[in-house]
């Protein structure tokens, strides 16, 4: 009797196996999410180049950008805008950069993290902490500082934010009204180190010393400072920051 195969591709060629077909399968999605990951490092890539570059016009559609192609809120600000920062600091320092770029450049941040915050900010209901937060008196920079703040609201902490330029009185002040016990310090400037050990030494004048856990960070933030003011904690990142905070909440 004649056989007429439906599939005349099938009779003329071997079928792969089910071994096979899996290794196919898991080749194709091993290359998808290359190029998915290659698409995702293009544009945090654009995000950082764009800031770099202080083109503060196209910085929020790099961002959104990146948004599109996939990429989490969190990964844009510490990688694309945060490593972008710490070049263009780099460059300030090689003189390539002047002061006037380093205003555009925190411009630039702040447009890019306009479009990220609502994203990171977490459940308002949510409340661990509080924690005091601030930029030490002599020290405008609050660009890291509000990225630790955004992420410590989102991971469900309170957080009382001070500002920037704060003296030590008015973080002492803060601690006793709210009966904080978790204090983040953000240091960017070496010339303003020794406001830390004031915030120190005021918090420990008011008794207050042994029932508080200092964590710092910031640009110009060491161990070694860590060790000097016999603080409890560095944090070299946002993510640090919370870990941080989560650790001490939970003992
Ligand atoms: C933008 C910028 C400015 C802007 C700030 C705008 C703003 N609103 O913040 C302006 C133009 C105002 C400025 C001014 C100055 N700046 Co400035 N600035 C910078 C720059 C380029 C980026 C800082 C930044 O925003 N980074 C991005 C954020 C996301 O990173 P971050 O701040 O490090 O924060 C992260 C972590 O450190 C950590 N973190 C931060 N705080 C905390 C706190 C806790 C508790 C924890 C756990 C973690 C944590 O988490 C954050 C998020 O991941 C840095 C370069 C650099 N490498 O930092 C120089 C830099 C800090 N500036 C510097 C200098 C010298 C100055 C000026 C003195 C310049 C001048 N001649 O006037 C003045 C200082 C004015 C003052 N009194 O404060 C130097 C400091 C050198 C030093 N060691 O002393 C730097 C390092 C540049 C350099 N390489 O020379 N600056």
């Amino acid at each position: 009797m004649a056989t007429f195969p439906l599939y005349p591709y099938f009779t003329n060629t071997k079928l792969p196996s089910p071994f096979n077909l899996s290794f196919i399968i898991i080749t194709i999605a091993n290359i998808l999410s290359v190029k998915m990951e290659v698409v995702l490092v293009d544009a945090i890539e654009k995000v950082r180049k764009t800031l770099v570059d202080l083109d503060i016009e196209n910085i929020q559609a790099a961002v959104r950008e990146a948004l599109d192609a996939g990429t989490p809120p969190l990964e844009i600000a510490l990688k694309g805008l945060g490593d972008g920062m710490k070049e263009i600091g780099d460059l300030f320092q090689a003189e390539e950069y002047y002061l006037a770029d380093l205003v555009l450049a925190g411009e630039a941040m702040k447009e890019g993290m306009s479009v990220l915050e609502p994203l990171i900010s977490g459940d308002a209901a949510a409340r661990k902490g509080p924690v005091v937060v601030f930029t030490v008196k002599g020290d405008i920079h609050d660009i890291g500082k509000n990225l630790v703040v955004t992420m410590l609201s989102a991971a469900g902490f309170k957080v009382i934010d001070l500002g920037v330029d704060v003296p030590e009185s008015k973080v002492v002040a803060s601690l006793q009204e709210s009966g904080a016990t978790l204090v983040g310090i953000s240091v960017l400037i070496t010339p303003m180190i020794g406001s830390i050990g004031e915030v120190v030494d005021s918090i420990r004048e008011a008794g207050l010393r042994d029932k508080v856990k200092i964590a710092i960070g910031g640009a110009c933030t060491t161990q070694e400072l860590v060790d000097r003011f016999g603080l409890d904690a560095l944090g070299r990142d946002a993510i640090d920051a919370v870990r941080i905070f989560e650790e001490w909440s939970a003992s």
